[in-house]
């Protein structure tokens, strides 16, 4: 049985892959300290060890007797990052390195979370993995020395690792009553109750929505591959949605006309994010997409489901 531990693994994004591995038959121990992550998300089977990604001693525990770690464990946001600086810092970077100090022992593979929030306002779209990265936030920037780091890991240490860049990525368990959530389960956990929602800035903005499940799969098809070189891969769909046609589609797909809040822009928030996914789709053999709406629909049944 192969045995994996997956950082952050109560969350969103690590409690769909959790799921994932235990149906397969692997054995996964979750190291998680439930700040935004919920026991509730883990399915039985699962080992769970509350603990701080950036204590070396309870990631060197939590990584003993590894097949492979999925390191996910951050603070997920770009407004957190920017009111709590030094907070945020250690939980997404010295998180990072605490991860990868554990794994030079056994060189036991990383495959971790970077995001798109690399790139910054990248003024080439779609956006390829060679583009320069010039991040607009702290979110960003920690993210991008986690690849640095990544690449220290695998370069002197031996580890290998495989950064993949998430663009913004939605579905089931995203907290929809969190201010930092996601963007689509905010709007789908208001719209659906013919509540307003807030736009920052003036909507135009574009993202490319990628479905928990696609990243899930890239997820298990890194650490089945793992490619040499410390590599980063966009995890994405290649398809733009300005914030203000997001609102319109969702508020469609409730049977309800969307009313819309103009609120000033965020900080740190860029304008246009849509990443190119051949890289990633021929390096990880990944299949196409689920298409947005289908996605969002999935969403919004879950919703009904819970609240
Ligand atoms: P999430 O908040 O649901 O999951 C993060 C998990 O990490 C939570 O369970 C939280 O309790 C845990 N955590 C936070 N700080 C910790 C610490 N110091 N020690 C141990 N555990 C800690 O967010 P998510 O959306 O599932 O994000 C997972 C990863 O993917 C993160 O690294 C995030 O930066 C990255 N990412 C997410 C998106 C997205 O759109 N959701 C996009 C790009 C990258
Ligand atoms: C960033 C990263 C993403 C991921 C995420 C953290 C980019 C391009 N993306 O996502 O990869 O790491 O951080 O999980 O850097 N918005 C509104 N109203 C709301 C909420 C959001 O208008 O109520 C806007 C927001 O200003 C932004 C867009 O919606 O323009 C998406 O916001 P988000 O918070 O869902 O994600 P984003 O793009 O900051």
């Amino acid at each position: 049985m192969t045995r994996y531990l997956i950082t952050g693994g109560a969350g969103f994004i690590g409690s769909h892959l959790t799921d994932a591995l235990i149906a397969r038959g692997d054995a996964v121990r979750v190291l998680d300290d439930l700040s935004t992550g919920r026991r509730e998300n883990l399915p039985a089977g699962a080992e769970l060890v509350v603990g701080d990604v950036a204590d070396p001693a309870a990631v060197r525990a939590a990584m003993d007797g590894m097949d492979g770690c999925f390191h996910l464990a951050a603070i997920a946001s770009v407004a957190r990052a920017s009111s709590d600086w030094l907070g945020t810092n250690r939980a997404n970077l010295v998180g990072a390195i605490t991860v990868f100090d554990a794994a030079r022992a056994a060189r036991t593979p990383v495959v971790y979370a970077s995001s798109a929030a690399v790139y910054g306002d990248c003024p080439i779209q779609p956006i390829v993995e060679t583009a320069p990265t010039r991040p607009r936030s702290a979110y960003g920037a920690d993210k991008l020395a986690c690849e640095l780091h990544a690449a220290v890991a695998t370069g002197v240490h031996g580890v290998p690792t495989v950064g993949l860049r998430f663009f913004n990525v939605f579905g089931p368990r995203q907290d929809a009553a969190s201010p930092y959530s996601g963007v689509i389960s905010i709007f789908a956990g208001r719209l659906r109750r013919g509540e307003p929602v807030d736009v920052f800035g003036d909507g135009a903005q574009t993202r490319d929505f990628v479905y928990v499940a696609d990243v899930v799969a890239a997820l298990v098809a890194a650490m089945t591959r793992l490619p040499d070189g410390s590599p980063v891969f966009n995890v994405c769909t290649g398809s733009p949605t300005s914030v203000r046609d997001l609102a319109h589609h969702i508020a469609a797909l409730c049977g309800q006309a969307a009313t819309l809040r103009s609120r000033p822009p965020r900080d740190g928030d860029i304008r246009h994010s849509v990443g190119a996914p051949a890289a990633a789709r021929a390096a990880l053999g990944l299949a196409p997409p689920l298409a947005l709406p289908d996605g969002l629909t999935r969403v919004l049944d879950w919703l009904a489901t819970t609240r």
